[in-house]
């Protein structure tokens, strides 16, 4: 099975809409878990130095750098913008392509050494929603070997398969903040905007989100993304929490809970539209 769709057994409770919604969708980097700083950055670096090319990505340029999704479109951006002067091959996609490579080869062996882990509350909402019906689906920017490998990595072998739909990097034209991974993620649901909820991590995933009208929306900020604008999601929080590790609301209300769970996400959901859809 291809890793832009899978199908696996219906969750184990087989409801529908347990909560109100039908689907939660997530993104991956900065959501799942912090990958950017420590993984995708240093996997650059280390790319660019066995290239034999001089260039290395500060924290403070790679947090720039961010504003461009997909790491071909960064390294592009980065030449046109930090290397002018660059002595670019006649085949630049191909030269962007194997620097690329390199820096995935770089990347799955950091998350294969366990350095990434899952962000606090993840893999916990993942069982609570797992188990009470909710599909579970992917909508990342990132390369799809990069999703596989940091949700065995991090979260475990069976990981994998509880996610319905894995739709990530280049299986679409346009990339964050453009909204076509979500819509193919709606498409192989057979759901509409309006019975999901998704959560993102940054100002880019939020708005390729709502472009796919998908308004119940969690952003989970991180040190990255946290001064990003966020004005325009349903609710806005440092994470995800545990119980005994009561989430920051930055934005919107938790109606009592301290943490996030399915049951904060369906009443985010209702919030946003109403009892009836
Ligand atoms: C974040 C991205 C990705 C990663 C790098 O994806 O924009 O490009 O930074 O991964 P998301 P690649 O937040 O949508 O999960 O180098 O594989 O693109
Ligand atoms: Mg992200």
């Amino acid at each position: 099975m291809t890793e832009q769709s899978r199908t696996v057994p219906m969750n184990r409770a087989g409801s529908q809409a347990p909560y109100g919604f039908e689907a939660l969708l997530l993104d991956v980097d900065g959501t799942l878990a912090d990958t950017e700083r420590d993984g995708h950055r240093c996997a650059f670096n280390a790319a660019f130095a066995e290239a034999g090319l001089d260039w290395s990505w500060s924290e403070a340029l790679y947090g720039e750098l961010l504003s461009v999704t997909g790491g071909k479109e960064r390294i592009r951006h980065y030449l046109d913008r930090w290397q002018p002067g660059f002595q670019a091959p006649a085949d630049l996609d191909g030269f962007i392509a194997d620097l690329h490579r390199r820096k995935t080869r770089h990347y799955l062996d950091i998350l294969s050494s366990g350095r990434i882990p899952l962000r606090a509350g993840v893999m916990r909402l993942l069982r609570q929603a797992r188990d009470a019906g909710v599909r579970l689906a992917i909508a990342t920017t990132t390369t799809p070997e990069n999703v596989s490998t940091l949700l065995t990595c991090s979260g475990g072998p069976e990981v994998v398969d509880w996610f319905e739909v894995i739709a990530a990097g280049d299986v679409v034209p346009a990339k964050k903040p453009a909204p076509d991974i979500f819509y193919l993620v709606l498409d192989r649901l057979q759901l509409p905007a309006a019975a999901c909820v998704a959560v993102e991590d940054s100002a880019n995933g939020v708005r390729a989100a709502l472009a796919a009208d998908l308004r119940a929306l969690l952003a989970t900020v991180n040190d990255y993304t946290r001064n990003e604008d966020f004005s325009a999601a349903a609710l806005v929080t440092d994470g995800l929490g545990e119980p005994d590790a009561p989430v920051r609301v930055l934005q919107g209300v938790l109606e009592g809970a301290d943490h996030i769970d399915p049951a904060v996400l369906g009443a985010m959901h209702r919030r946003v539209y109403g009892r009836l859809r």
